[in-house]
């Protein structure tokens, strides 16, 4: 890995339209951004919905990139890849056919108008920290500490493993 490289990590979401699919070819996608790599990817989980309750369970995945683009330009490449599978902002925290969050880039921590990184919600959202515990279990988040203390904070209840996941 040389200088310009970073890991980067990038949360997939999704409810609608097959989402163990939308969340399967996101990742395939994710791999085909330009200077950018997929090096592990968590299992996919089923959990249900926080925000609005009338809605079905999400698929939920964790995605560990290296990535030669700057954080901006990443999160261009997740926008277009949302916009690729139907995506229409409608609802905050409403039903979506993909949702990609720039979790954590590097140790760097971003505040523009355009990305906070660490994504805010992180900490708190048992369907981010599980699968990225599964990745990289000894991460220390920018900001927050420990990802094992801060999964120890969070309750996994209606969160569960989709088992025979395959990977990419
Ligand atoms: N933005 C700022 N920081 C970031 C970042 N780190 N990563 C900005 C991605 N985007 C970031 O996002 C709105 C704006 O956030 C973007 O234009 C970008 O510039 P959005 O995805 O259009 O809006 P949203 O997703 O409706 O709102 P929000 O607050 O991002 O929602 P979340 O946090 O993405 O949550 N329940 C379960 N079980 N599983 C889920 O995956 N997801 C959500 C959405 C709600 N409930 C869920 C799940
Ligand atoms: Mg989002």
């Amino acid at each position: 890995m040389n200088a310009t490289e970073v890991v980067a990590y990038v949360g997939l979401g999704s409810n609608l339209d097959d989402p163990s699919r939308q969340v399967r070819v996101a990742l395939e996608e994710l791999n085909r951004l330009p200077r950018t790599r997929v090096l592990r990817h968590s299992a996919l989980y089923r959990s249900a919905p926080l925000g609005p309750p009338d809605q079905p369970d999400f698929v939920n995945a964790v995605a560990m990139l290296d990535t030669q683009l700057d954080a901006h330009a990443l999160l261009d490449g997740l926008q277009l890849i949302e916009q690729r599978h139907g995506r229409v902002r409608e609802v905050r925290w409403g039903p979506r056919t993909l949702d990609l969050d720039l979790l954590l880039f590097a140790d760097r921590q971003i505040d523009s108008v355009r990305l906070q990184v660490p994504h805010p919600q992180l900490h708190k959202r048992a369907f981010v920290l599980v699968p990225l515990h599964e990745i990289a279990a000894d991460l220390e988040l920018p900001g927050l500490g420990p990802l094992a203390e801060l999964l120890a904070g969070v309750s996994r209840a209606g969160l569960q493993r989709i088992e025979g996941t395959v990977d990419v």
